[in-house]
């Protein structure tokens, strides 16, 4: 049994916080949780303290790595409004090559970041980067192994604008239909709008979007095995998560169940259905 209200309260939250995203952003891309932006570029200050090699494992565990600001004064100011440090790490490192410095992508630090007198490689064993509280500017060398705050960076998300009807959730850009239709003839209203049968990302999140909607009980989505029986896969050849089939399905019910829709009260709601039976559907515009 879904819960509708949970599902929608999903939504509504996740819309609230890429409204509330969208509204702070100036220019550029979006940047995805946890990570905040800070002028062009998405960063995360953890929670937890670990030493520069395990803190870059974490970043890299997020998708990104530790961070390579392009304004270390801007960072400073968004660490050291959060944490009282006194040191955080950053990306940059010269263990691998004594007195060699550049940030882990391989970009200089500026001259005008270092604090004076740094790099001091102080008692021959400062061989990571990092931004210091009372030292400013921030950047320092310091002692690797030692367990501190660190800041992550990931690269933005680009900002997509759904042209209307469509309307955006999360990254992609989804229209359910007004009308009901077959699932041939849905496909084709869906090219005469530019678009095509709707590949889902999150199906649980479309589901609640839709049944939001409608009452469904099914909803087309962008699935078929009317060419080759048993083989689903969605029409962008993209496979269909085992996840988001419901329990026992696909069943090709009475032999002649071969299109894909999700199905209102099934959890998790994706079915094989009769192609002819005409009902809504979800659209989508591929980028
Ligand atoms: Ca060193
Ligand atoms: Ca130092
Ligand atoms: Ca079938
Ligand atoms: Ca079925």
């Amino acid at each position: 049994m879904r819960s509708l209200a949970a599902g929608l309260l999903v939504l509504l939250l996740s819309q609230d916080a890429w409204c509330a995203r969208q509204a702070s952003l100036a220019t550029g891309g979006a940047c995805p949780l946890p990570f905040t932006k800070v002028g062009d570029e998405c960063f995360y200050l953890s929670d937890v303290k670990k030493n520069w090699n395990e803190a870059r494992r974490r970043c890299q565990g997020l998708g990104g790595d530790l961070a390579v600001p392009s304004d270390v004064p801007a960072l400073d100011a968004f660490v050291f409004g959060k944490v009282e440090g006194p040191g955080v790490w950053i990306g940059g490192t010269d263990q691998y090559n004594e007195g060699v410095w550049n940030y882990i992508n391989g970009d200089p630090i500026k001259a005008q970041d270092w604090s004076e007198t740094q790099p001091d490689d102080y008692g021959g064993g400062e061989d990571c980067l990092e931004i210091r509280s009372y030292f400013e500017p921030p950047v320092n060398d310091y002692v690797c192994s030692v367990e501190q705050h660190f800041v992550c960076e990931i690269g933005t998300v680009p900002e997509i604008k759904c042209p209307k009807p469509f309307i955006r959730i999360g990254k992609e850009c989804f229209h359910l239909s007004t009308t009901a239709l077959s699932w041939n003839a849905a496909r084709r209203q869906c090219k005469l709008m530019g678009s095509d049968l709707a590949v889902p990302s999150d199906v649980i999140t479309l589901d609640a979007y839709v049944f939001a909607k409608t009452k469904g009980p099914g909803v087309w989505i962008g699935g078929t095995d009317q060419y080759n029986e048993g083989v689903w896969n969605y029409i962008n050849g993209d496979p269909i998560k085992a996840q988001d089939w419901s329990e026992t399905q696909p069943d090709d019910y009475g032999g002649r169940e071969d299109c894909l829709e999700i199905r209102s009260y099934f959890d998790p709601p994706v079915n094989d259905y009769i192609c002819s039976v005409k009902q809504h559907f979800v659209c989508e515009i591929q980028f």
